[in-house]
């Protein structure tokens, strides 16, 4: 009987989650894009325009799995134009979609409570 791979994938992926891994080098987010470190996003808020996107990318070695919400409970909301959980592991980035309704928004990390962003939309 030939075993799952979910057996080894989740336990692969807890790891990356939890211990920095080595590989390769960290490429530092390009201007105008939201790192990531640890536990956190590179900054506790970010303002874009109405019809801007907003990309964020992992410069950290920890996995990331990132959507709308707080304190690491993702739930979609109006007015985000995120949805579900995205992992996003070392140097990988994560483009939103087009942010349309002006305010204020939240995204977390379902892995890391302490990871938030406030997200303003401008008009
Ligand atoms: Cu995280």
């Amino acid at each position: 009987m030939a075993i799952p791979r979910i057996l080894f994938a989740v336990p692969v992926l807890l790891i990356g989650m939890v211990l920095p891994t080595a590989g390769p080098a960290i490429k530092k987010p390009a201007d105008g894009v939201l790192g990531m470190t640890h536990e956190g996003y590179s900054t506790e808020t970010v303002t874009v325009h109405r019809g801007d996107t907003l990309t964020m990318q992992n410069s950290s070695r920890f996995a990331h799995t990132i959507g709308p919400g707080k304190d690491a409970h993702l739930a979609d909301a109006a007015g985000i134009p995120v949805t579900g959980a995205h992992l996003v592991q070392t140097n990988q980035s994560y483009t939103t979609g087009t942010w349309n309704t002006p305010g204020t928004y939240e995204l977390t990390c379902s892995v890391h409570p302490e990871m938030n962003v406030k997200v303003t939309v401008t008009g």
